[in-house]
């Protein structure tokens, strides 16, 4: 039998058609989400700042990471440097120095001495190995190797223009995790402490994966099926 067979009414030929063209735009929908969370995940635990080029020999570059819990957990936990020439990382760093503790956060920082200038570069979040985020500044590209091999990093857009002291990139806005949040530069940058105009609310019950959600609800949701039944003309069971 063919894919759509040559038998049965016209009707039903073109319910079939219908149907298989809602399942491949569910696919591309689904496969979608999967590309864009494997960049950058709605995770609670994300990078909130970082500093990498300043007037003069570079001070004070560190990356800041934010874990919206008290006590956020460090299980697992790294910070892996990319080259944005070749995609190669060039340093790990692991050791986390505690900052500021809210009602609804624990910051850290990480010295990032010798961090790159950008044109690009990037930072991947890393847990378990497991990539939260795969970051970069001033452009985008695929990392080589590593933890974040293949995938392609994503511009956090705004930079550091290197013709002052204490700027830094982070993240600003209300919320509990990672896509919360937007980034911005900072003239003032806040190791350690929560950003300019952040402020970290109390988490929310934790979300389903994309795709997951898109599994349970679009493909197993009888409501749902009827309901796309009915709109593509597909006869009800
Ligand atoms: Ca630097
Ligand atoms: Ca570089
Ligand atoms: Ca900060």
């Amino acid at each position: 039998m063919a894919l759509f067979g040559t038998e049965g009414s016209g009707t039903a030929r073109e319910s079939e058609m219908k149907k298989h063209r809602i399942l491949s735009i569910l696919a591309t929908v689904m496969s979608t989400a999967g590309v864009a969370s494997a960049v950058v995940t709605d995770s609670t635990t994300f990078i909130n700042e970082f500093h990498y080029d300043n007037t003069g020999g570079d001070v004070v570059e560190f990356v800041e990471i934010a874990i919206p819990t008290v006590g956020g957990s460090l299980t697992g936990l790294s910070v892996v440097l990319y080259n944005g020439t070749g995609g190669a990382s060039y340093d790990t760093l692991s050791t986390f120095v505690l900052g500021s503790v809210g009602p609804n956060f624990t910051l850290y920082t990480l010295d990032a001495t010798g961090i790159q200038n950008g044109s690009p570069d990037g930072i991947a979040l890393v847990q378990s190995g497991s990539v939260l985020e795969f970051l970069s500044y001033e452009g985008s590209f695929v990392a080589t190797n590593g933890p974040a091999t293949g995938l392609t990093s994503t511009d956090v857009g705004p930079s550091e223009p290197g013709t002052a002291l204490g700027t830094s990139l982070g993240l600003t806005g209300t919320g509990n995790s990672r896509l919360d949040f937007t980034y911005m530069l900072f003239t003032d940058d806040t190791p350690g402490a929560v950003n300019t105009s952040q402020t970290f609310t109390a988490p929310a019950v934790v979300p389903l994966p994309p795709a997951a959600v898109a599994g349970v609800v679009l493909l197993g949701s009888t409501g749902i099926d009827k309901l796309l039944r009915r709109r593509s003309g597909i006869a009800m069971a």
